[in-house]
């Protein structure tokens, strides 16, 4: 395959309610999309970072200047392009994952589309729906985080998450555990906001039987996750930490976590992704697939990935109605507490041109 041109596009699309975070308030969704124009198909892929460097260090901005400069560059001089040269061709730069993912998704959906083959089939799928969780932002009160819970089950997820953060942790989770009962499946997430010294207030929220506690301390306290493991008995999943396969590997190996969210922008690409389920596999540690609050074009990949045998714990694969009230791509809708896996070749959806452009503040074009 040989890549021509790229098409980078910066989208910011409105979220139907502020989903607030221990890291933050979000109203709207900055995005980048990454088409791919080979000269056999095209291809898309969707970039996760945020517009502010909360999350992790990578941002919007950050993302179309390394893309641009850096990372189509080194691409342009691979001979027979094909997604699996992507990472290597790439590798030396540092970090910047979730731009390479984004790049290498469009190549990877580019490849697939010319071959015919659906990227779920690609991965290694062996289903055809998937279980879906759905994250529920901090509330201003306990009476309106009860009222989004309620809806949610409602609509038929099949797990809860709560953000939580010091101050908003044990009191949320008695309150749905008590209104909703104890057949609920459950989990928090804190996105990095407590410390270790925190471990014993922490591990109040064991009676509650939770599924796991996501990311209670710094991206980089390996050990301090292994520490925590020793204290609490809600097993421990980590997502930041997670950003390669060798991290994941070694954060197992130290006991800091018993489960892995796994998010294909956070460690490079789906053929990254890919390996931390096979390595979480012969482990036996349950993995999910995270969200970013993706469009549908990262939502269709991430449903595909999700559909591999590793993935027995629900993931954050809510319907797009969860963050958007219109979507660029067809929606994908919650039936059942499942989302169907795409059947058609590479990631299975594209984007409409109106909606696409109503939601478009910048658009470069790359000929390469
Ligand atoms: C997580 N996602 O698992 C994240 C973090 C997150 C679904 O909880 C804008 C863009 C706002 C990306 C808020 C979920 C975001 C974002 C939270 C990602 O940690
Ligand atoms: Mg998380």
């Amino acid at each position: 395959m040989k890549l021509t041109g790229i098409e980078l596009r910066v989208i910011e699309m409105p979220l139907v309610s502020p989903f607030r975070t221990s890291f933050g308030v979000e109203t709207t969704r900055e995005a980048v999309l990454v088409r791919a124009v080979t000269d056999e198909a095209e291809g898309w892929g969707e970039g996760v970072a945020m517009s502010d460097p909360l999350y992790s260090s990578e941002y919007v901005e950050a993302s179309v200047d390394v893309i641009t400069r850096f990372l189509l560059p080194a691409l342009a001089r691979v001979d027979d392009l094909d997604a699996s040269k992507v990472a290597p061709a790439l590798e030396k730069f540092k970090g910047h994952r979730m731009s390479k993912a984004a790049v290498e998704l469009a190549i990877l959906d580019a490849e697939l589309r010319a071959k015919g083959v659906p990227l779920s089939r690609e991965l290694g799928a062996v289903r055809d729906r998937v279980d879906c969780g759905v994250s529920v932002g901090i509330m201003d009160s306990i009476p309106e985080l009860l009222d989004a819970v309620g809806g949610y089950l409602d609509e038929g997820y099949v797990r809860i998450k709560l953000k939580i953060e010091p101050g908003w942790d044990v009191d949320p989770v008695r309150a749905v555990r008590e209104r909703f009962g104890d057949d609920v499946l459950l989990q928090v997430d804190a996105n990095t906001a407590y410390r270790r010294g925190d471990a014993r207030h922490l591990a109040r929220l064991d009676p509650f039987d939770l599924l796991l506690i996501e990311q209670p301390l710094d991206e980089e306290d390996l050990l301090g996750h292994a520490q925590l493991a020793e204290v609490m008995t809600t097993p421990i999943c980590l997502d930041e930490s997670i950003v390669s396969a060798r991290a994941a590997a070694d954060a197992i190996a130290l006991g800091a976590c018993s489960i892995v969210n796994i998010k294909p922008g956070r460690v490079g690409g789906y053929l990254e992704a890919r390996k931390i389920h096979d390595v979480c596999a012969a482990n036996d540690i349950p993995v999910w697939c995270g969200g970013m609050l993706e469009t549908g074009i990262g939502r269709a990949a991430n449903v595909a990935l999700a559909a591999l045998p590793g993935f027995t714990l629900p993931g954050d694969t809510s319907g797009s109605n969860r963050y958007y009230t219109s979507d660029i791509t067809e929606p994908f809708v919650i039936e059942n507490g499942t989302l169907p896996v795409p059947t058609g070749p590479g990631i299975g959806v594209v984007p409409d041109a109106d909606a696409l452009a109503a939601v478009t503040t910048r658009t470069e074009w790359i000929t390469l």
